[in-house]
C-alpha cells in the first residue's frame, strides 16, 4: 500500500519508536547455530518480540533478550494501523522493530515462528527507501523487486503469508525523515492462536 502514512503520521511513529528504543534499546541479533550477526539491528514492542541468538534460535519471548526488562507496550498508532488494515478480530501481540543502515540487509526468509498464520503480518517502512523482493511459498519460487519508500505499508496474508521475502538494500540519503538516515521497518504480528 504505497504511501499509506503520511508525513504527519511518519514523524508520529518516529518519535513513539524513539521513546520505545529509549526503553528496549536496539541490539544486535545473532543467527542460530552459526552465532553469525544480523546487519539489522532489533528491538520490539508489545506483550511479545521475535529474538534471535546462537544457543537458542528464533522464538518469541515477553523479556528484552539484555536488559531483561518486558517489552515497551505497542503504540496506539500502530495497533490502530492493524485495525485498518490487517483483516482480523484480534490484535497483534508483537512489533519486531528493525533498523537498517546504509550497509545492512535481510536476507530471503518466511516469517513462520508465529502460531497463528490465519493472522497477517503487517510492515510499515520509514525513512530511506529499500529495495524489498517477494517470492512464492517455496525458496527457490520466482521473486519480484520493487522499492519501499518511507509511509509505504506491506501486508502478507492470505495465500502470501508464507511467501519468502527479504530486503537486498537500502538507498541511503532517499528520506529526510531519520535525521542521521537508514531505513526502520515495523512488522506487527499476531503470535498466538485467540482462545
Ligand atoms: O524490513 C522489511 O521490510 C522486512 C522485515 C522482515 O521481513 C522481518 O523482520 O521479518
Ligand atoms: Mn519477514
Amino acid at each position: 500500500m504505497p504511501g499509506y502514512l503520511g508525513r504527519d503520521d511518519q514523524v508520529a511513529l518516529v518519535e513513539a519508536i524513539r521513546t520505545v528504543v529509549q526503553k528496549a534499546p536496539l541490539y544486535v541479533p545473532t543467527m542460530p547455530r552459526t552465532g553469525k550477526p544480523m546487519s539489522v539491528r532489533m528491538t520490539n514492542c508489545g506483550t511479545l518480540g521475535w529474538v534471535t541468538d546462537k544457543e537458542r534460535g528464533y522464538r518469541y519471548q515477553a523479556t528484552h533478550p539484555e536488559t531483561g526488562a518486558p517489552w515497551p507496550p505497542m503504540p496506539e498508532r500502530l495497533l490502530q494501523l492493524w485495525r485498518e488494515v490487517g483483516g482480523y478480530p484480534h490484535p497483534p501481540e508483537a512489533c519486531l522493530v528493525n533498523f537498517y543502515a546504509a550497509d545492512a540487509k535481510m536476507g530471503l526468509h518466511q516469517d513462520r515462528d508465529e502460531q497463528d498464520f490465519d493472522a497477517p503480518v503487517v510492515s510499515v517502512s520509514l525513512g530511506d527507501t529499500c529495495l524489498f523482493r517477494v517470492g512464492q511459498n517455496t525458496r527457490d519460487g520466482q521473486t519480484v523487486s520493487f522499492k519501499l519508500a518511507s509511509g509505504d505499508v506491506v501486508v502478507l496474508g492470505g495465500q502470501g503469508r508464507l511467501a519468502f521475502h527479504g530486503v537486498d538494500r537500502v538507498y541511503p540519503s532517499t528520506s529526510a525523515l531519520l535525521k542521521k538516515g537508514g531505513r526502520i521497518n515495523l512488522t506487527l504480528r499476531r503470535v498466538t492462536k485467540p482462545a
